[in-house]
């Protein structure tokens, strides 16, 4: 007997579909000095695959520590955020991490958003037949750029959750923009607000050894960002030539990830050659940190005016709903 489930949930693509336009922005960060990579180029099935192994490590303590607040304090972020919403998951990835809420905040509707076309599908159609009450959306997107769901909001209440200080991967200027449009989103529509987790400032040695674990699971997760673009754009890079550093930049209160040339070495880009000198790095990533103070500043800058905080016991990671 075929299966006649009907399915319920449904996809809608907002990625740009360029990709004549992103290969050549693509080249030119690898041609600019100091060359880089957008982050969003770890996240291909095995990146997904790898940074679902990075939650796991003993060294990775920011999903172990937010999902520990989130227990704790579960009813009463619940009852801040209230029920019967539209529940807005932004880089949801597996969807996990909103799977957990949605029994305590019964939304009308679930909005999946995340570059990951396969991780979100999949995820909806496990959770799907979990909530058949909830009508589900996955949004495939980079909302680097902008949020692309104006029209696929109704105009109840909505939560949008950003969870996993992804905000730390945001420049400063970045993250005002992303917060602003959150902001103007939520106002948009009374009774709103933004669940978000975030990364605090602390000892520089926790931080090296939280991007530059023992396993190399995190250096396997930066170096599979060539392997993408070799797949994506036919590019050469020799992954063996290429070696991760992740460290905290103190000055800048953000972790770095760079993959740095072993020697001297040129890499096709299509029909153009980009020349490594040994030494060289290819910056791929920064995690923004912050002291509660400072992002709680960012916040109401943004225009929110009401705001809770939740924090970790040793006050290195909080929770914050900013309504
Ligand atoms: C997704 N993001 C919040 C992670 C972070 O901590 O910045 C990505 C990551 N990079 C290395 N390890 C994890």
């Amino acid at each position: 007997m075929p299966d006649t489930k009907t399915v319920q949930y449904r996809i809608v693509d907002r990625s740009s579909g360029d990709d004549a336009g992103e290969r050549a922005a693509v080249v030119a960060g690898l041609f600019a000095s100091p060359a880089s990579i957008a982050p969003k180029y770890f996240y291909d099935p095995l990146g997904c695959a790898l940074y679902g192994a990075i939650c796991q490590l003993p060294e990775y303590y920011p999903t172990r520590t937010e999902v520990a607040i989130f227990r704790e304090h579960r009813l009463a972020i619940a009852q801040a955020t209230g029920m019967g919403r539209q529940f807005v998951d932004l880089g949801a990835g597996d969807c996990c991490k909103a799977e957990a809420w949605l029994p305590f905040v019964s939304p009308a509707r679930y909005i999946a958003v995340d570059i990951a076309g396969p991780e979100i599908e999949r995820a909806l159609a496990r959770m799907a037949p979990e909530f058949p009450e909830v009508e589900m959306i996955g949004v495939i997107a980079d909302f680097g750029g902008g949020l692309p769901i104006d029209d696929i909001l109704d105009e109840r209440p909505a939560t949008f959750f950003y969870p996993g200080s992804s905000i730390g991967n945001f420049t400063r200027p970045q993250a005002m923009v992303f917060l602003k449009s959150v902001h103007e989103k939520a106002t948009r529509r009374p009774g709103s607000g933004l669940l978000i987790g975030v990364d605090g400032k602390k000892g520089k040695r926790i931080l090296d050894a939280a991007y530059d674990d023992a396993l190399g699971v995190t250096a396997a997760f930066n170096r599979n960002a060539l392997l993408h673009l070799n797949s994506r754009f036919g590019f050469d890079f020799d992954l063996e030539a290429f070696v991760h550093r992740g460290f905290y930049n103190e000055a800048e209160g953000r972790v770095e990830m760079h993959l740095e040339s072993l020697r001297e070495q040129s890499v096709k880009l299509g029909d153009r050659t980009r020349r490594f000198a040994a030494g060289e790095r290819i910056h791929t990533e920064n995690s923004y940190k912050y002291r509660a103070e400072e992002f709680e500043k960012m916040l109401r800058e943004a225009g929110f005016a009401s705001i809770a905080r939740w924090a970790s016991p040793d006050e290195g990671y909080f929770v914050f709903y900013a309504s």
